[in-house]
Parts: structure tokens; C-alpha cells; sequence
């Protein structure tokens, strides 16, 4: 199938002001918030947020829960737990694999068209953003192959050293695929 570039964007910014029918929280088993992204996405979206969290009892590692946005621009939020960094030898790959398929199991069931995602695991969770990078974009392409209903995916890299490892691995992948 041929695929519309445009319907994949990488760009440098802060995720919660994004407007979207999804951004995705990289969270904690707990669900109830922490730093980085999470901590800006639960300032952001207010105290409505952490209630509705709260309700959810948890999710486990790669899985994904989907919640309303409250105060933030976007729609809703799809958090999604990824893995701690161990030094790569504890299925860390596949289990960072397992989140993004998670999320766009829960795009797909809501019929969502569009998406923001953080580079989730590369923060707190030290997940080497050069391995994270191809493995979230293979996942992205496939979702962007197998969803007609997904007009825009988004990746928002917090910093522009990030973001430049995102369109290296992006060029990487067209290369050979
Ligand atoms: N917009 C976009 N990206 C951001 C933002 C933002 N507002 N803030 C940070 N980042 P991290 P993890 C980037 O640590 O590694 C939390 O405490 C950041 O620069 O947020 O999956 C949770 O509760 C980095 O590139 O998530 C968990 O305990 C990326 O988001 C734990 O951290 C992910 O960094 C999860 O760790």
C-alpha cells in the first residue's frame, strides 16, 4: 500500500498543548501520575484527570489505558506503560514494540484520526533513544499501513537533539524498507 508521507509528522514541542483525538502518556504501573510527561500531562489536563486514573486500578507494563483529556487540548489521553531499560537482555525491545501496538489497539476500537506520542521510555525509564527511535516509527508505519481512519500521527520530541535522532532513524528506515 502506498502511504502518504504527511500522515507522519516528527516535530520538537511540549505534548500537552498538542490538539488531537489522542496524546499518549508515558506512565507508571500506578497510573497516578509521576514526572516528565506524565507530571506535564496531569498539570495540564487538571485534577479531573488523576479521578478518572484513579478508577483504572493500574496497568501493567506495555498494556494501555485510555482516559478523557479535561483540561488539554486534546480529546483524550492513552497512557501506556513501557519498560524500564536493563540493558536490553530483558525483552525491553519487544515490550516498547508492545506499547505502541497497545495504543493503536485502543485508536482502532475508538475510531480516533489522530494521535500524539512522546518518545516514551527515554526519559525516566533510560531506554537509549537511538534504539527506541526505529522501533517506535517500524510500529507507527505499520499502524499508519493497517488504519485508513488515521489521518495524522504525531511524535513529539521534547528536545531538537531528539528530535534529530527521530528523522535519522527515519531516513534509516526508508532506506530499507
Ligand atoms: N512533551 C513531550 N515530551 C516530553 C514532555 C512534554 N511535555 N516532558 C518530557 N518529555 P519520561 P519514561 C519527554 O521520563 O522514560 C514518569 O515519572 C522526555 O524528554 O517522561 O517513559 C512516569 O510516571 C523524554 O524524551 O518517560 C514514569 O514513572 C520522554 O518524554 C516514568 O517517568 C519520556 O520521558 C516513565 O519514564
Amino acid at each position: 500500500m502506498t502511504q502518504n508521507p504527511y500522515r507522519l509528522l516528527l516535530t520538537q514541542g511540549d505534548i500537552t498543548r498538542v490538539d488531537a483525538d489522542a496524546i499518549v502518556n508515558a506512565a507508571n504501573t500506578s497510573l497516578l501520575g509521576g514526572g516528565g510527561v506524565d507530571g506535564a500531562i496531569h498539570r495540564a489536563a487538571g485534577p479531573g484527570l488523576l479521578d478518572e486514573c484513579r478508577t483504572l486500578r493500574g496497568c501493567p507494563t506495555g498494556e494501555a489505558r485510555i482516559t478523557g483529556g479535561y483540561n488539554l487540548p486534546a480529546r483524550h489521553v492513552i497512557h501506556t506503560v513501557g519498560p524500564v531499560w536493563q540493558g536490553g537482555h530483558k525483552g525491553e525491545r519487544e515490550t516498547l514494540a508492545r506499547c505502541y501496538r497497545s495504543v493503536f489497539e485502543l485508536v482502532e476500537r475508538q475510531g480516533l484520526r489522530s494521535v500524539a506520542f512522546p518518545s516514551i521510555s527515554t526519559g525516566a525509564y533510560r531506554f537509549p533513544i537511538s534504539e527506541a527511535a526505529p522501533i517506535a516509527l517500524r510500529e507507527l508505519r505499520a499502524a499508519l499501513a493497517r488504519l485508513p481512519q488515521l489521518e495524522r500521527v504525531t511524535v513529539l520530541l521534547f528536545s531538537p537533539e531528539d528530535l534529530d535522532v527521530y528523522r535519522q532513524a527515519l531516513a534509516a528506515l526508508g532506506a530499507t524498507s
